[in-house]
């Protein structure tokens, strides 16, 4: 399965698509964020702030994904993906996480592109633990690639004990 774990800034990445763990208006925020948009350039808030709204103020909602141009990043494209807040753990945010990682891909499917990074999703600001947020991540990733070989997915952390954590989601998840 072609899954792989780095320890990289991602708005340097050259692939097909990187993800934005967004919040739910899609205009920036902090953390990878905004990296991204300082990143990509203004024509990046301009093209989500086009994107609709499904309730005011709502772009994307909690697990869902959207697709823009990467603008001036090296990236081609930025899929827009709402991580869950870490609440304790019985709020359904293991469903929503999971949920990221299947939309995303679904519009990497549906757009027809090859590589794809993605940060570790509410694993900053939003408070997720890490270990547990690896551990979904991988087992999802790993079952939504089985048999797809037109997939090539990066896990893209900021630093090598957040790697780490990952490299150990993926072992354990091998054996
Ligand atoms: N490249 C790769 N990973 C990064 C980078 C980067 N340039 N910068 C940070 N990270 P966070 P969240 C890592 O907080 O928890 C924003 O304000 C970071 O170290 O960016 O999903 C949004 O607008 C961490 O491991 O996202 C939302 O309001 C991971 O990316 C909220 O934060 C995710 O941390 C989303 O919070």
């Amino acid at each position: 399965m072609p899954l792989k774990i780095i320890t990289a800034d991602i708005t340097r990445l050259r692939v097909d698509a990187i993800v934005n763990a967004a919040n739910p208006s899609l205009l920036g925020g902090g953390g990878v964020d905004g990296a991204i948009h300082r990143a990509a350039g203004p024509r990046l808030l301009e093209a989500c702030r086009a994107l609709p709204e499904s309730s005011p103020g709502v772009r994307c909602p909690t697990g869902e994904a959207r697709i823009t141009p990467g603008f001036a990043l090296p990236a081609r494209h930025v899929i827009h993906t709402v991580g869950p807040v870490w609440h304790g753990g019985t709020s359904g945010e293991a469903q929503l996480l999971a949920s990221c990682y299947r939309n995303t891909l679904g519009l990497l499917r549906e757009q027809r592109l090859g590589t794809i990074a993605f940060p570790a999703i509410s694993c900053g600001i939003y408070g997720y633990p890490p270990a547990r947020a690896a551990q979904l991540a991988v087992t999802t990733l790993r079952v939504e690639l089985a048999g797809d070989d037109s997939s090539d997915v990066i896990l893209c952390c900021f630093s090598d004990d957040m790697r780490a954590v990952f490299q150990r989601a993926l072992d354990a998840s091998a054996a």
